[in-house]
């Protein structure tokens, strides 16, 4: 048997998803089962052709991909999701007349289903957004439980705001981040299992902005094609206020000594005003959030692994 963790990815389309893959790809003790993309932070087609390209270039042309047929209560603001076209028009990106990844016929929640039943092992999943694809393929064979090693999530804010913005989603409070707020149910039936969570919440995300500096580095890596490929993502969203969200997730499995874990007592959010948060409550459900990482150790770990 694989020595490797096996990883299933389940990402939502949006440019730091993308930016997660290729991290993922570079790392040496993972192997990675298959990515499957919700059509959360994205319009669908274009995050799926833009994986299997991105897998096509990092040479992971065997992996396959599979599109989640699952919907979200509150949508991401198209502004965000229309980032998916353009990456997938990237030049570096269109090299090739054909793609030659494959797009698995079923769905992402059967895809997801499957994969967990034929490993030989438990599995963890890698998650950088929403949870309804999990919940959707617990609610298909509840007996996948058992196969799922842990849950690593970028998702919720525990001690500060959130990022579902009052001013672009009126009702609410600014408590909800957003992976939690586009199915918060979804969320909240994940919580009621048994599985390991260790959450990458905004608290810690928050201290790994994507500046200007920093993509004006990976550039001067002269590193092609996945550098350049880094850069020209993290440059299209230079004019938000945009961090490192599911890159910083994805980084733990690759180096979890590098992180500090706090455990917490939580619970969702699913209705009203706060709908979407995740809130520390005593005798809550207990997860574990990234609570400290060396924010320097982190930049350059990500330029080390993109340049290779
Ligand atoms: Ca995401």
């Amino acid at each position: 048997m694989s020595q490797k963790q096996l990883v299933l990815m389940d990402h939502d389309g949006g440019v730091d998803d993308y930016l997660a893959t290729m991290l993922l790809m570079t790392m040496d003790q993972i192997e990675l089962l298959g990515v499957i993309v919700t059509p959360a932070d994205c319009y669908v087609q274009p995050a799926v052709s833009a994986t299997r390209k991105i897998l096509d270039l990092m040479s992971g042309s065997h992996i396959p991909v599979a599109e989640s047929q699952v919907r979200g209560i509150n949508p991401f603001p198209y502004l965000y999701r229309r980032d998916s076209f353009v990456v997938d028009h990237l030049p570096i990106l269109n090299q090739n007349d054909t793609i030659r990844t494959p797009l698995v016929a079923e769905s992402g929640e059967d895809f997801m289903v499957q994969v967990l039943r034929e490993a030989p092992k438990p599995v963890t999943l890698m998650v950088t957004g929403p949870l309804t694809t999990v919940a959707t393929a617990l609610k298909i064979a509840p007996e996948i439980e058992t196969k799922i090693a842990k849950i690593v999530w970028m998702g919720g804010a525990l001690n500060v705001p959130g990022n579902v913005e009052k001013n672009w989603e009126p009702g609410q409070d600014g408590s909800a981040e957003w992976n939690v707020y586009w199915d918060a149910i979804s969320a909240a039936q994940v919580w009621q299992t048994q599985i390991e969570i260790i959450m990458c919440p905004l608290d810690i995300t928050n201290n790994v902005p994507v500046t200007s500096e920093f993509v004006q580095k990976i550039g001067r890596q002269r590193h092609y094609p996945i550098s350049d490929l880094a850069g020209q993502c993290y440059a299209l969203v230079i004019p938000q206020d945009y961090y490192a969200w599911d890159v910083l997730a994805t980084a733990y499995l690759g180096n979890p000594d590098a992180y500090q874990l706090r455990e917490w007592e939580t619970e969702i959010i699913t209705s009203g005003s706060s709908q979407g948060r995740t809130k520390v409550v005593s005798g809550g459900r207990k997860i574990y959030a990234m609570d400290q990482v060396d924010k320097e150790w982190f930049y350059s770990y990500i330029l080390q692994q993109w340049s290779r």
